[in-house]
């Protein structure tokens, strides 16, 4: 098991380099394949290395360990970040990444719960929390420290089965569960379709205890889910707010980030550009 498990001091410098390499790796996946859904991946980089580098107990070495925190993947599309963390952390080899959406690969597109460390499939939107609120309640019944995290979508918010899983979690006081809403201001071909604001309120108004944070933003997440760690009764949603394409100022200002294909010299630029702007990052 990680040793840093919940240190008081994280290392703030340390996560955000494990960010920079996440999103070195998702650009690299998504050049070498040519496309890929390198927006989101980008925008929630900062999440998964909060996650996967201090706030999460799971043990890369055994990735079926009963108490591990499990985190789910809702948006299923949203992969690429989830192989570039869980190569990071060793759960699969680096060199695997190069096979990112290739026929046969274990890293598709979209989830697959065959490969280790993935948790759920999610390619069929709006069922990560009802998934969730199923395994909190079971691992709360086996009397299990393991805590359940959720990543949704803006877009997932549209879904009625989101806000039933919603009034479950605050019904049954689950306060082993933690919602990350990626609100990222993007649904596939523009922006999001129905206004969903104020999203703090409404989960507020479900019976969560909330946050909203500036989901790009190391120290906010990290202060965010060590307050959801309190024994509340209640359960945890963290609203994120991020940016698509985060960290290649070309993508951040790209109308349609959802999903990125274009020619190899394109990414080749692309690269290039991430490289200079991570120079200026601390971290
Ligand atoms: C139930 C369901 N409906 C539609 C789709 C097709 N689909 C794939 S991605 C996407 C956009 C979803 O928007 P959001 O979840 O906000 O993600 P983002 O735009 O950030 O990629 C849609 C509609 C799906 N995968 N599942």
């Amino acid at each position: 098991m990680r040793d840093n498990l919940y240190a008081d001091t994280p290392d703030l410098q340390a996560l955000r380099m494990r960010a920079k390499n996440l999103r070195r790796h998702i650009l690299a996946m998504a050049r070498g394949q040519g496309q890929g859904y390198v927006g989101q991946g980008l925008g929630i980089a900062d999440l998964l290395a909060a996650l996967y580098f201090h706030e999460l107990r799971h043990d890369p070495q055994n990735v079926g360990w009963p108490d591990r925190d499990r985190f789910l993947l809702s948006t299923g599309h949203y992969s690429i970040a989830l192989w570039a963390a869980l190569a990071e952390c060793g759960v699969i080899p680096l060199s695997e990444l190069s096979t990112y959406g290739a026929d046969g690969s274990r890293l598709d597109m979209s989830t697959l719960d065959t490969t280790p460390g993935v948790e759920i499939i999610g390619g069929s939107l709006g069922h990560g929390l009802g998934q969730g609120i199923g395994m909190a309640l079971g691992l709360r019944l086996d009397g299990s420290p393991a805590r359940v995290f959720v990543e949704l979508s803006d877009g997932e918010m549209q879904e009625g089965a989101t806000w039933e899983a919603a009034m479950a979690g605050a019904h049954f006081g689950l306060d082993n569960l933690v919602a990350l809403i990626d609100c990222n201001g993007i649904q596939a071909d523009g922006a999001v379709v129905l206004d969903m604001e104020p999203v703090a309120e409404k989960w507020r108004a479900f019976g969560w205890q909330t946050a909203e944070i500036d989901g790009n933003d190391m120290a906010a997440i990290v202060a965010a889910l060590r307050e959801a760690r309190e024994g509340s009764g209640k359960p945890k949603a963290i609203v994120l707010r991020t940016l698509p394409g985060k960290g290649v100022p070309t993508l951040e200002r790209r109308e349609k980030a959802h999903f990125v294909r274009v020619d190899p010299g394109e990414w080749d630029a692309l690269v290039a550009e991430f490289e200079r702007t991570a120079e200026t990052i601390d971290g």
